[in-house]
């Protein structure tokens, strides 16, 4: 009875909340200025508390996402699903979270999947609290993390994806509220608004454009220098910029924070014999349950894995086998969406050096999920298995290539 009291309690707020929701909203859709104002750095030094299912990889996830958003957890909550209710988490839950959020201090409150914008929208009137959800937590990294002006142009493209139907809802709210219009605006402003977020997205496209042309031409010039294109992708953290380093011999930044490299790094390669060069591509990592659209807005970056003769797909072959599972199947389903043709992927199995720590030591879990792949096991930071790999690399391109050349020779 006292729960449902209080939950109802906040209700009769609602006038007060409504408008608090209506300005949330309005920061999240004017977030691209935000962006370009403080470089992309925010949130900083927020306290949170955390949403999530039960199992294990979801928890130790989300609170990495948490943390390279800026956030401190405070504290996390577990359920079954996530999203199913009227708050995307029970009513009583609801109640327990925002009793939780007053005693360990947090203002935000992050939920592991996609919140509809009556959910966010009810949520946050009953904690009282900022309201994130999966995607928009994604977003922030990106927002922090992107240094380029294509990787900030793509952050900016997703952002304004995430917030265009948000904001349609955001006006029936305000309707709702016997306010017309978006954010309590006249039905003609909210025109103007709307206007204005378009013209920005059609602006942000026209600027990629140009940006994929230039990588058009790019990859031409490259193309003539015969050399065959191998890219690295793989789940966020599987160490591809290490492996990138040790194979280019660079020093691009390597972090155990989750997506640390957001633009494409391309270096000429050669490994034993200087006549075999090889085109090394480095790229944005993957991470699961990433919607279609974010994908689409890293499209220009992503690309490069679709012309890639050879896709060296990394797994960190330490974790167990849950872990393994999810993070293949995503990365399955991410380059399926960017139309990789699988026969071009090498399954690089790395991190193998910490499974000497293992009782068992040395084995993969990964047993039938690797089935139809080939592999190959290495350690990119200590330099296990690396001769191996660049072997592999060349007797995987080099035929094609030689093969083409030669179609190429004979048509002239
Ligand atoms: N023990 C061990 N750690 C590794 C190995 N390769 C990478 N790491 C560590 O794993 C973490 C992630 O490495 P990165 O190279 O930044 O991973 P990434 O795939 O480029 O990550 P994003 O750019 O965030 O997608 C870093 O702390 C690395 O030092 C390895 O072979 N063994
Ligand atoms: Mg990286």
């Amino acid at each position: 009875m006292r729960k449902r009291k209080s939950v109802r309690g906040t209700h009769r707020a609602d006038a007060v909340d409504r408008e608090r929701f209506v300005k949330m909203s309005r920061a999240g859709a004017d977030g691209l200025q935000e962006t370009r104002r403080e470089g992309g750095n925010r949130p900083s030094g927020n306290k949170a508390t955390v949403v999530t299912y039960s199992d294990e990889f979801a928890i130790q996830e989300v609170k990495e996402l948490a943390k390279a958003a800026g956030y401190t957890v405070e504290a996390l909550i577990t359920q079954k699903q996530v999203v199913k209710s009227e708050y995307g988490v029970g009513v009583g839950k609801a109640e327990e979270l925002k009793e939780m959020m007053i005693q360990n201090g947090s203002k935000t409150i992050i939920v592991d999947e996609r919140l509809t914008s009556s959910q966010a929208y009810r949520l946050a009137t009953v904690t009282q609290a900022e309201v994130v959800d999966r995607e928009r937590l994604i977003l922030n990294i990106f927002a922090r993390r992107a240094v380029t002006t294509e990787a900030k142009l793509q952050v900016q493209l997703a952002e304004l994806r995430y917030e265009m139907p948000r904001a349609r809802d955001a006006v029936r709210y305000s309707v709702k509220g016997e306010k017309t219009g978006f954010m309590g605006l006249g039905e003609a402003t909210v025109d103007v608004k709307f206007r204005a977020l378009k013209r920005r997205m059609a602006t942000i496209k026209e600027k990629l454009v140009k940006a994929q042309s230039n990588r058009t031409i790019q990859r031409v010039e490259r193309r003539k220098l015969d050399m065959p294109f191998v890219s690295m992708a793989g789940y966020t953290s599987s160490g591809k910029t290490t492996l990138f380093n040790r194979l280019a011999s660079e020093t691009r930044e390597e972090s155990p924070d989750l997506f640390t490299t957001l633009t494409t790094t391309t270096r000429a390669v050669s490994f034993a014999d200087p006549k075999k060069k090889v085109m090394l591509s480095d790229t944005v990592g993957f991470v699961s349950r990433l919607p279609a659209y974010m994908v689409e807005s890293f499209k220009s970056t992503l690309e490069e894995l679709t012309y890639a003769d050879l896709v060296l797909l990394l797994i960190d072959a330490s974790e167990d086998q849950e872990s393994l599972s999810i993070k293949l199947e995503s990365c399955k389903d991410i380059l399926n969406q960017l139309k990789v043709d699988f026969k071009k992927i090498l399954l690089v199995l790395n991190k193998v050096d910490l499974l000497e720590k293992r009782a068992g030591a040395g084995e993969v879990e990964g047993g039938s999920l690797f089935e139809g792949f080939s592999t190959v096991k290495v350690s990119a930071a200590r330099g296990d298995g690396i001769h191996q790999l660049k072997t592999r690399i060349i007797e995987r391109t080099y035929p094609r290539l030689e093969a083409t050349l030669g179609k190429a020779q004979r048509m002239n």
